[in-house]
């Protein structure tokens, strides 16, 4: 069976579990619960599964380890069926793949600077570097990011066009992180408002 290492409710754990849910593959994997914020992720053991340190990762049955929200995802969604979050086609993957990075560099991976730079984040044992310069930076970059991926979504019903795919998972995880950080989502921002409540009715998302 295909094990997923992670900690529930946390935003890059979330995404592959939307991801899971939109391809049906829930029952297909074991959840195993790494103690992030009492710092197991940092441990040897976590660390020769995915020397970043950081959850999810995806073990598969013959004991390979592969972490990176993006490339599990990607795996998970060329197991069965037709891949409908990563694309099909050179157009359809090109797309995907350029949204789907700048909803993680400009939106998520901002978020989580400022988390784990200007506010306390996973506590002193684990955070023992913090620039709060570059964490408040990081605020400014990921409202920055919301205010791209709001025009983009004046164009288009979802971040790569006309159907829900990773970038759309990977945007409404950042702006769950955002919420838990206290960055607002500035209520001009219609179209990635609007967005959102439409994403959250999804079932992959509402019975996350
Ligand atoms: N780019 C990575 C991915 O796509 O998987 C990011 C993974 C990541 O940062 N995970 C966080 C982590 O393990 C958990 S979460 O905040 O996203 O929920 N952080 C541990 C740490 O010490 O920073």
């Amino acid at each position: 069976m295909l094990k997923i290492y992670d900690y529930k409710g946390f935003p890059n754990p979330a995404r592959i579990r939307i991801a899971l849910a939109e391809k049906g593959l829930t029952d297909k994997v074991e959840f195993v619960t790494i103690d992030v914020p009492g710092g197991e992720h940092k441990r040897p053991a976590f660390l020769a599964r995915n020397p970043a340190g950081t959850v999810p990762v995806l073990e598969l049955e013959d004991g390979a380890h592969i972490a990176e929200c993006t490339a599990i995802t990607e795996y998970l969604d060329n197991l069965h069926g037709e891949p409908t979050l990563t694309g099909k086609g050179a157009r359809d993957r090109a797309l995907i793949h350029m949204m789907q990075r700048r909803a993680e560099a400009g939106l998520l991976d901002a978020v989580a600077t400022y988390f784990h730079h200007a506010t306390p984040g996973l506590g002193p044992d684990i955070e023992t570097y913090q620039n709060r310069e570059w964490g408040e930076k990081s605020r400014e970059r990921a409202l920055t990011g919301m205010r791209y991926l709001d025009e983009v979504l004046g164009k288009q019903p979802y971040l790569a066009g006309e159907r829900f795919t990773m970038p759309d998972i990977t945007t409404f995880a950042g702006l769950a992180f955002a919420d838990f950080t206290g960055i607002d989502v500035p209520a001009d921002l219609t179209n990635l408002i609007a967005w959102r409540a439409r994403v959250a009715e999804r079932p992959s998302i509402a019975h996350a």
